[in-house]
């Protein structure tokens, strides 16, 4: 029985996409005591500082226990459950039949924790004949995603267990993990000297640390620096041919770019010693192994898509793919991401759509506008837009604007402040949960955990909100699913015959099918496990796609697998591979071999001689990075300051011959001044940053209830929606021209 304490059971932290496994002794609805979950097959027992924190999330914040509706003067009003999908599902209906489904936009779906209940939402936006859909994977990944789907067609994940050369780029795994144990493996390699740690990042931040060269550039020049290096690669000739010949086309192009590389002189503009470039380019072109790791420093900074091809340059020209240590492929649960090469583009502005969502910087163009196609309602489940997106204020009057808007929530975020409806969820600790952040290899886990309390009263799972709304909206046929159900009388085989055929004669049911699981085999699974439904699809899909790797982690079938995804509850291996080559079968046949020219960006790479690096001005010479990954932050999922044990006001970082220069003394109070806003905030002065280099954390400056003033500084108050990537219109928030004067004292 849930929320009875005394046992240990097992669950996941829900803080980043490790999501490390723990084991949770409850006092009552408390979390007395947490501990890492040694059966956990991706985490083993490891947890870092905050997982230990997670009563915060739990019992810390103030939830959302009925649904609420906005009236006319901006109040909200509790209403039941069935008002609440009645109205919200007649609203839908009457901005579908006046604007058609594709005005109606999805954003969510899942944050670091909980990706179940957006399985089911496609069936709802399907459902109502739309289209559209984004998730903060489109402020940072889609730049990477288009560079994958043009060369090995997936995603690709370092071995750095075994690599003989790691190289993080733009990333702090000390702080942000994204890899199993982070910890452990950074000191496993800076004690080996036998391995290396190179790191390219502005800031002497906690990996640089441990790192053997540090590539400490100036921020933004990343692009010249990994030309430099690629440049020291080709012509030193530590390019690997064999492999270049076996497994590539038209590395020509490519080869004859970098070997005019002015070493020497983009060195420079990096600001590195050009001796570090050359030892990090004979180290990479000459290593056993090499397996890097690019994340937001460059993601969210100038030229991410460029740096992004030249980071996978790096490891493709010295033949560091599908093998032990270095880059490999993996299989999916569910693919994240759509790798496909046709990209679409956004109904009114004609942005394209790498992966499949929606940019975030082009959201509030597909809304603010009189054009016909525009946005007209927003579906926001798990995700907080209005504190996440770039330029807050303006997304706040796209938001406002629309005909309706519901947030699927647990707690009244800035998002949902603003929402005609807000739906009250039931907390990732007291219902069936996932994520599909299965992202590893050659062992690729999933984790489906079990509920450890009951449900606040009065929240709802998304999936049964999903399945509300799609009843109220009439869109699945009845006869389908009484057929379904008759089918699973006779058993699963008969049932997987009737759900095949269904989807081979109606493309609608196609689009439902998360749906028409949860109606029809979801009340059979054993203890009220009715959401984890869709998993027997997605156990199908591993089974057709990837059979052997399925059975090599012990599953002789895809039903073998579902029950061992629904009885695993510390977590199950879905695939197992060969480090050596095992990758290969996860790459697509068209990207085979893997073809290394992209045009655009090789134009790009050319036009690096004639691009200025430098976006600060007189009246903004600061760069300022917004969003920092600390020992307390945790994205906005934590709605509850007292949780921070250090840092708890969300210090502005400053060198500190800046902060001399300005006369602001550590601890002083500064104010931050950026073309589109103004904060302030505390300082704190840290020679871990470079003169010019200023740094906000994430996650701070919420409105929390009952407090009128705000903890730190809400970073897209003051970062630009037109400061994005030219491919991909990811967001720059890691390179914001800033200015800071020094407050006095009140
Ligand atoms: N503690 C904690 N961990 C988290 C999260 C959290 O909120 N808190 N969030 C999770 C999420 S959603 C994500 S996406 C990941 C993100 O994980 P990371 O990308 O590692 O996080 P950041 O700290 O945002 O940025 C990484 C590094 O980029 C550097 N940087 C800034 N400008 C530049 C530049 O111009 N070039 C280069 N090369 N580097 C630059 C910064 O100094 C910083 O050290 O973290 C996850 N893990
Ligand atoms: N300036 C700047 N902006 C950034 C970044 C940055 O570095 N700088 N980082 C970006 C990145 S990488 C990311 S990933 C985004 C993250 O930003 P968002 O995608 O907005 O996600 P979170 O802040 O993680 O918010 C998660 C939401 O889920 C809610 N929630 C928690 N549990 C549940 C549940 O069980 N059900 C439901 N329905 N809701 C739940 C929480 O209350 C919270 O509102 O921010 C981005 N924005
Ligand atoms: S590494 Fe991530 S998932 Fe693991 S305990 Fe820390 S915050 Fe939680
Ligand atoms: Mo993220």
């Amino acid at each position: 029985m849930p929320g009875s304490g005394g046992e240990w059971q097992a669950s996941a932290c829900i803080l980043c996409e490790s999501n490390c496994g723990i084991t949770v002794q409850l006092e009552g609805r408390r979390f007395a005591k947490i501990r890492g979950d040694k059966d956990n097959p991706g985490s083993g027992g490891y947890t870092c500082n905050k997982a230990l924190r997670l009563d915060h999330y739990q019992n810390g914040g103030t939830r959302i226990t009925a649904p609420l509706r906005r009236e006319a003067d901006g109040t909200y009003t509790e209403i039941g459950w069935d008002i609440a999908i009645t109205e919200i599902a007649d609203r839908l209906r009457t901005v579908r039949d006046t604007h058609g489904g594709e005005s109606i936009f999805f954003y969510g779906g899942g944050g670091q924790g909980n990706h179940l209940g957006g399985a089911y939402s496609g069936a709802l936006l399907r459902g109502l004949g739309g289209r559209y859909r984004s998730n903060a994977l489109a402020q940072e990944k889609l730049g990477e995603a288009w560079v994958d789907a043009h060369l090995t067609g997936g995603h690709t994940h370092g071995d750095f267990e075994h690599a003989q050369v790691s190289v993080f780029v733009g990333k702090n795994p000390w702080q942000s993990h994204g890899i199993p144990r982070a910890r452990t493996v950074l000191q496993n390699i800076a004690k080996d000297p036998a391995r290396t740690m190179i790191v390219l990042d502005p800031v002497r931040s906690e990996t640089a640390d441990l790192a053997d060269i540090h590539l400490q550039i100036k921020p933004g020049t990343d692009a010249w620096c990994l030309a430099a290096v690629l440049g020291v690669i080709v012509q030193g000739d530590l390019v690997d041919h064999e492999f270049l010949a076996a497994h590539t086309v038209d590395a020509g192009p490519v080869l004859a770019i970098l070997r005019d590389i002015d070493i020497a002189g983009y060195a420079a503009v990096s600001g590195v010693d050009i001796a570090l470039i050359r030892r990090a380019g004979e180290l990479i072109g000459t290593a056993e192994s090499v397996a890097t790791y690019e994340d937001l420093g460059v993601q969210q900074s100038p030229n991410s898509t460029l740096v992004s091809y030249l980071n996978k340059l790096t490891w493709l020209i010295t033949g560091n793919f599908a093998k032990r240590g270095a880059m490999q492929m993996h299989s999916w649960v569910v693919p994240l991401i759509n790798y496909s090469l046709k990209t679409k583009t956004t109904p009114v502005t004609a942005t394209p759509m790498p992966g499949g969502l929606v940019p975030c910087n082009a959201i509030v163009d597909e809304i603010l506008t009189d054009h016909p196609k525009r946005f007209r309602a927003m579906i926001v489940e798990s995700s907080n837009p209005a504190h996440s997106l770039a330029d807050s204020q303006r997304f706040r009057e796209a938001f406002d604007s629309l005909e309706l808007s519901v947030v699927i929530d647990v707690a009244m975020t800035e998002t949902a402040r603003r929402a005609d409806y807000v739906l009250p969820a039931a907390s990732q600790f007291e219902k069936w949960e996932a994520t599909f952040f299965n992202l590893e290899f050659p062992v690729n886990t999933f984790q489906l955990r079990a509920p450890l309390l009951e449900p606040l009263p009065g929240t709802l799972a998304e999936p049964e909100i999903y399945a509300r709304l799609i009843r109220e909206l009439g869109v699945a046929k009845p006869r389908t699913i009484a057929t379904l159900k008759a089918a699973l009388r006779l058993g699963r085989t008969a049932y997987g015959l009737a759900f095949l055929t269904l989807l081979a004669l109606d493309k609608k049911a196609a689009g439902l099918a998360p749906y028409l699981l949860y109606e029809t085999l979801g009340p059979t699974l054993p203890n009220g496990a009715r959401s984890a439904a869709v998993l027997w699809a997605l156990a199908q899909r591993v089974a057709h796609l990837h059979p052997r790797s399925m059975r090599r982690a012990g599953h002789k079938n895809s039903e073998a697998l579902f029950t061992a995804m629904l009885t695993g509850r510390s977590g199950v291996a879905v695939t197992a591979d060969e480090l050596d080559g095992g990758a290969w079968a996860y790459v697509p046949k068209r990207n085979r071999p893997i073809r290394l020219t992209i045009e655009p960006l090789l134009e790009s790479l050319r036009d690096l001689d004639n691009k200025d690096w430098a976006h600060t001005s007189s009246e903004y010479p600061f760069v300022l990075s917004a969003g920092e990954r600390r020992a307390f932050t945790a994205n906005t999922i934590f709605r509850d300051d007292s949780w921070r044990r250090r840092d708890a006001t969300g210090a502005l970082r400053i060198s500190p011959a800046d902060a001399d220069r300005l006369g602001i003394a550590d601890g002083g109070r500064a104010l931050i001044t950026t073309d589109r806003g103004s904060a302030t905030a505390t300082v704190e002065l840290n020679d871990r940053m470079q003169d010019g280099h200023i740094s906000l954390p994430n996650g701070f400056g919420l409105d929390l209830p009952g407090s009128d003033h705000r903890t730190g500084v809400a970073p897209n108050d003051l970062t630009d929606l037109r400061r994005r990537d030219p491919y991909s219109a990811t967001p720059w928030h890691k390179h914001v021209p800033a200015r800071v004067e020094p407050l006095l004292p009140t």
